[in-house]
């Protein structure tokens, strides 16, 4: 590793070649000579073991990029279920994500570097060629700027900057000609009109062809962009511009930023994740490092090390000593409010912030780094992957996981740091996951519910820019790669812009830069380059002994005492504020804390007791900040709780050749019929019914006769085609959407309801297929004829063993069914057939409606009975020990189903329904009197 001597981040003077010479091994500059002290702790891993391990990366790739090649190109992605490309305006639209699809071959595009760091010069130059003869540039298509800057802008230039580095070698690429430069060039001029507002903030999105505004263009009305979308621009813009000499790339980036900077609430140094960009006021006024803000950060430390630019560092500072003031509550990083520091946004974490603590290694503060990753890692050991968003007590929030590559960046540069090589065996663990889980015949899939293993039908392209990139890197070493990673930094898509780009045509660094600085605050240079003896002051068990009291943070969570642990040692001696979760409405000593706080308790007409903050009527404004924080615990706690009482997906399971189980269909569940999430799964063949609808008796029942049936659905109620199938011998039945392009990745699921009478008489599993999940079944069928599912609340391990597996008996069916009850469950229902899944939506998010309270006051309401929503959740003893929340939140909602037994025609039964309506009203009354005291 290169020492980087000069390096500006240490306090030298100002830089002769790069500011910073490290970077792409980030690490390597602040923490020189970590993996050569290392001696103890995790056990090393030989050489021979990290080249095998490389080895397998780039095995991986070959799977992704090849299939992606053979079945996609030129489309932009490929769908690895389907095994085809995904073609923007022929598959049903997904909203914002398919913003990044251009028709222009984004994952050809966005892979070309990676091909270099995985020594794949010729399938570069390949490659190369192909963008050159392929790519257009000109669609009529509306792109997000954001995406298109950092995956079509930063993949191009990457692909130039190693085209450049080959050429000079002297065996590669020697017919280029700057012609990918050429390319960014023409882009970046695409992409300049977006910049036409007062402010200098990009517009979000633009039509490639036809610009922004004009009739054609379809876009430019918008008003709001994200932080992230306006601050991601200045290591592409500045590297364009520094390569080309056209400065204005550069200059426009430069003012987005310095416009953001200036938006900073001035009291806590936070950005907001939404902003006006014709106002700059603050639209969204939470604030984290995670989705929306976080490639800001990330991007005004790295425009310091690319550009050389104090100004840069001298922000980046401003903002970290906040973030770490407010947001990091170590090992968690929550969002909290712009203007309320101290008070969080959110209850939860989104998978984007796995990125942080890379970046906390670039700026050399290790210590937090090592104790968010372990608190992620362990979140990974639990779900195998990173869902979207967990709670601070580590359930899961939002399931899906689109194979991002945050968390293995991560643990590439902590590795970098420290050279402990547990994160080798991290990074192993991740490969094993990614080849369990996620791999399937024709690619990688992104998973749709961790929890059930199930998939989606995506391979986003930053899986192979960034992804393989990262693993391939951890395990390489430097003699395995073809050009010193050094010289480089990654961009936020892990594209590589050399460092000498900081000491080329630099006249447009000064000029419009807005600082309110002329001397750098030293003191923070301590943070920013920390010396190496302190971080590691000759212990090579630095890292394991931050890790070692995290050990088992998530597996022993409790929810109380995570949140806030800061804010209540704070305020040393005082009692801690009230929590929402603990609430009682029977207990006195409650009831007056939460009249100190100024909450009062109003009993309604119909049973329900509401709550009603005035903060006014608070003690003290430290009560009415605790008020204000127990009124938004509320809303969180009940919000969460809708989500945790919907029914999960179940799975609907390939396992026959040459699926062998890796491909996973998201399936609805049934309100009648054996239920899988108590019983084993069924395991066997398909075969249609005759008539196919199901809806009279079969004409095929030795077809159907000890197999999984295939109905379409519609003509007639899920149960009676259940009946049909059941009569016919059927040992299960899947319900097959006659809405055709219907998917689970764009349609909400939904429970199959019975039919208002008794159901009992069904006692065989029936899971629903949108139509597309369906066809992947039915192609099947006519490729290989015999084809063998496994029904299940959660995909089955693949192993092996899955390949040679006797097809089992349904033994387990026929056992279990006398004791089959069904639950009808509180969720939302299809109860109809013929109803289409749009109606009837298992997660859907609560519509606001109007604010109820006029006082402006924020008002909560519950049922009374039930005046502590998490009160069957309350278990944390004394000593700290918690039960099994997951445990419980399943016991509360079989109670739940219990007592509410039945389920009838045209009625959701729904208690639940009008205590949501009422906390919607209370979630808007409190958002504007939010607004108003802002
Ligand atoms: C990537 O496209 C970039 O890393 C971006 O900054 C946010 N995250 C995605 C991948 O998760």
């Amino acid at each position: 590793m290169s020492e980087a001597g000069g390096g500006r981040g240490c306090g030298s003077s100002v830089p002769q070649r790069a500011p910073w010479s490290l970077v792409a091994a980030t690490a390597a500059f602040c923490l020189v000579s970590a993996t050569s002290v290392w001696t103890a702790g995790a056990a090393p891993m030989s050489r021979e073991e990290r080249q095998k391990l490389g080895n397998q990366v780039l095995e991986m790739f070959d799977h992704a990029y090849g299939n992606y090649m053979e079945h996609a190109y030129p489309a932009d992605e490929l769908m690895p279920l389907t095994c085809r490309g995904r073609v923007r305006g022929q598959e049903p639209s997904r909203g914002d994500v398919d913003d990044a699809l251009g028709k222009f071959s984004l994952t050809l595009i966005d892979s070309l570097d990676t091909l270099v760091v995985l020594n794949k010069t010729k399938e570069f130059e390949d490659a190369v060629r192909k963008v050159l003869r392929d790519v257009n540039l000109d669609n009529d298509v509306v792109v997000s700027v954001f995406e298109t800057n950092i995956r079509v802008l930063g993949g191009l230039l990457g692909g130039h900057s190693l085209a450049i580095m080959l050429k000079e070698k002297g065996e590669y690429m020697q017919w280029y000609n700057d012609e990918l430069l050429q390319m960014a060039k023409q882009l970046g001029y695409k992409l300049l009109p977006a910049f036409n507002t007062t402010s200098g903030l990009p517009y979000p999105r633009i039509n490639l062809k036809f610009g922004i505004r004009k009739p054609e263009a379809r876009t430019g009305t918008e008003t709001d962009t994200c932080t992230a979308c306006a601050g991601t621009l200045i290591l592409e813009f500045a590297a364009l511009s520094r390569f080309t000499g056209a400065t204005i790339f550069e200059e426009y980036a430069r003012k987005a930023l310095d416009f953001l900077w200036e938006k900073r609430q001035r009291s806590s140094n936070l950005v907001g994740v939404t902003i006006n960009i014709h106002t700059g006021d603050w639209v969204r006024k939470d604030s984290g490092v995670g989705a929306g803000i976080d490639s800001y950060y990330e991007y005004l430390l790295k425009a310091y090390v690319l550009l050389g630019d104090d100004s840069f560092l001298e922000r980046f500072n401003t903002h970290y000593d906040a973030i770490m003031r407010y947001i990091s509550q170590p090992p968690l990083l929550l969002d909290v409010h712009i203007h309320k520091p101290m008070l969080n946004a959110r209850t939860w974490m989104d998978a984007l912030l796995a990125f942080f603590p890379g970046l906390q290694v670039l700026k050399g503060d290790i210590r937090p780094a090592i104790e968010t990753h372990e608190m992620l890692y362990q979140v990974i050991k639990k779900h195998n992957f990173l869902p979207e968003a967990f709670t601070t007590d580590f359930r899961v929030h939002w399931a899906q996981h689109p194979l991002r590559p945050e968390f293995a960046e991560s643990t590439y540069f902590l590795y970098k740091a420290t050279g402990d090589p547990y994160y080798l065996e991290v990074g192993k663990t991740l490969i094993e996951n990614l080849n369990k889980y996620a791999r399937v015949p024709c690619g990688f899939a992104a998973m749709k519910d961790v929890r059930t293993g199930s998939h989606e039908d995506r391979m986003d392209s930053f899986f192979l820019a960034e992804m393989f990139k990262y693993l391939y890197l951890l395990f390489a070493d430097k003699e395995d790669i073809i050009f010193d990673i050094e010289d480089y930094i990654f961009t936020t898509e892990a594209h590589l812009l050399p460092l000498w780009l900081s000491t080329t045509n630099q006249s447009i660094s000064k000029k419009n830069t807005t600082s309110d600085y002329t001397e750098l605050d030293d003191s923070n240079f301590d943070w920013t380059c920390p010396n190496t003896q302190i971080l590691f002051p000759n212990d090579p068990l630095y890292a394991q002994s931050i890790r070692e009291p995290l050990k088992n943070v998530v597996d022993k969570s409790c929810p109380r005492g995570i949140i806030r642990v800061r804010e209540e040692s704070f305020r040393s001696g005082a009692k801690p504020p009230l929590r929402a979760r603990d609430f009682m409405a029977t207990n006195s000593e409650h009831l007056e804390i939460l009249k100190k706080m100024g909450v009062s308790l109003i009993h309604l007409k119909d049973g329900r007791v509401q709550l009603v903050q005035h903060a006014i009527q608070a003690a003290s404004s430290i009560d009415a900040e605790d008020g204000l924080r127990f009124m938004q615990e509320m809303i969180e706690l009940s919000s969460q709780q809708q989500k945790e009482q919907q029914l999960p997906p179940r799975a609907v399971q390939i396992v026959s050749h040459p699926f062998f189980g890796r491909v996973v269909l998201t399936a609805g569940p049934a309100q009648f019929g054996l239920d899988l999430s108590k019983h084993k799964e069924t395991r066997g063949f398909v075969a249609s019914s005759k008539p196919y609808n199901g809806c009279s008796e079969l004409t095929n029942p030795e077809a159907v006769m000890g197999k999984i049936a295939l109905i379409q659905r519609g003509q007639c109620m899920f149960a009676e085609k259940a009946r049909n199938i059941q009569n016919a011998g059927a040992i299960g039945g899947i319900v097959i959407d006659d809405n055709e392009g219907s998917s689970s990745d764009t349609a909400p699921l939904f429970q199959m309801a019975g039919d208002g009478k008794d159901t009992d008489d069904i006692k065989i599993p029936m899971l629903f297929l949108f139509s597309k999940e369906g066809s992947i079944i039915l192609d099947a069928i006519r490729e290989y004829e015999e084809v063998e599912v496994l029904l299940s609340d959660k995909a089955k391990d693949r192993d092996p063993d899955m390949e040679s597996e006797e097809q089992p008996s349904s033994e387990n069916d026929s056992q279990d069914q006398s004791a089959e009850q069904i639950t009808p469950s509180s969720q939302e229902v299809d109860l109809v057939d013929q109803e289409s899944p749009e109606e009837s939506s298992l997660n859907s998010e609560p519509e606001s409606s109007s604010p109820a309270d006029t006082d402006n006051a924020a008002s909560v309401s519950a049922s009374e009975q039930n005046s502590n929503p998490m009160e069957n959740h309350e278990t944390t003893s004394l000593d700290g020990e918690c039960t099994d929340l997951d445990n419980q939140l399943q016991e509360q909602s079989e109670t739940e189903e219990d007592s509410n037994p039945n389920v009838s025609w045209g009625k959701k039964v729904q208690p639940i329904d009008s205590i949501l309506a009422d906390w919607n009203e209370d979630i808007e009354a409190f958002e504007m009197m939010e607004k108003d005291e802002l």
